[in-house]
């Protein structure tokens, strides 16, 4: 493993010491909005991870859901968030993630996803095998659509709500189940260690899901990002385990 995956493992792990030892806690709300809440918490964790890569890689840039950091014009650029699955922590319910990436020039080439309530620890380097807490993963082998679990995410406005909806509605009578789980980074490390068979979101940034992409790749899976006409950073996605038709077009 090299040091900038070591280093991205101990920023995660301690991130999530933050977040576990805060949970269920009064917590300070930055703002609370229809479909999202933005907590102080988001804006500690990206601190930690932050100061500690920064600290460790001064000429790097880093690039995250609480805002950007370091030298911007650098090749190398850590990709965060923070707390993926906010409103899911806010209200208690304990299924969400630390995200990081590091991208080198256009290419993501280390991804690390932490579910600090589970002890689960997903990661990855370019030309590596993926791992779940050190064990190498693949995604499912299931052929069927009749046999998948599809996670869809509707993100957080009337638009892409009302632009998912189509699509669940149209898998939820042909998947086994679908789910709506709200982190979008644990979605893609469930489909990268076979749990799920794909996640579909209509509008997600790219620090939810830039190290999920390299994990499901790595992982034998497929990953369709397209940026999307309405909002600047935003992309719809497709991540699967690449052997079901999903026929979401
Ligand atoms: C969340 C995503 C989720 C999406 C939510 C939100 P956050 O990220 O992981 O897939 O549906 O709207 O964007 O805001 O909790 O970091």
């Amino acid at each position: 493993m090299n040091d900038f995956l070591k280093t991205a493992v101990e920023a995660a792990r301690k991130a999530g010491e933050l977040l576990r030892d805060n949970f269920g806690k009064e917590l300070d709300v930055s703002e609370m909005l229809a479909h999202d809440i933005k907590l102080d918490l988001d804006v500690r964790s990206q601190k930690l991870i932050t100061d500690l890569l920064l600290k460790r890689y001064p000429e790097h840039a880093l690039y995250g859901e609480e805002g950007i950091a370091g030298n911007q014009s650098s090749a190398y650029h850590w990709i965060v968030d923070p707390i993926d699955g906010t409103v899911n922590y806010f209200y208690g319910v304990p299924h969400f993630c630390i995200s990081i990436a590091l991208r080198h020039g256009e290419e993501i080439i280390l991804g690390v996803i932490y579910d600090p309530m589970r002890e689960e620890l997903w990661e990855v380097e370019k030309g590596s095998r993926p791992l779940l807490n050190g064990a190498p993963i693949h995604v499912s082998q299931r052929q069927k659509l009749s046999d998948a679990i599809l996670s869809v995410g509707f993100s957080k406005t009337r638009t892409t709500i009302d632009g998912g909806l189509p699509l669940f509605e149209k898998m939820i009578y042909r998947a086994r189940k679908c789910r709506l789980m709200g982190s979008a980074a644990l979605d893609m490390a469930y489909v990268a260690c076979g749990r799920l068979d794909a996640y579909v979101e209509q509008s997600v940034s790219l620090w939810d899901v830039a190290a999920g992409k390299i994990l499901v790749e790595a992982a034998g899976g497929k990953v369709a990002i397209q940026s999307r006409d309405d909002s600047k950073d935003k992309y719809s996605i497709v991540a699967s385990s690449g052997n079901i038709n999903l026929d979401v077009d």
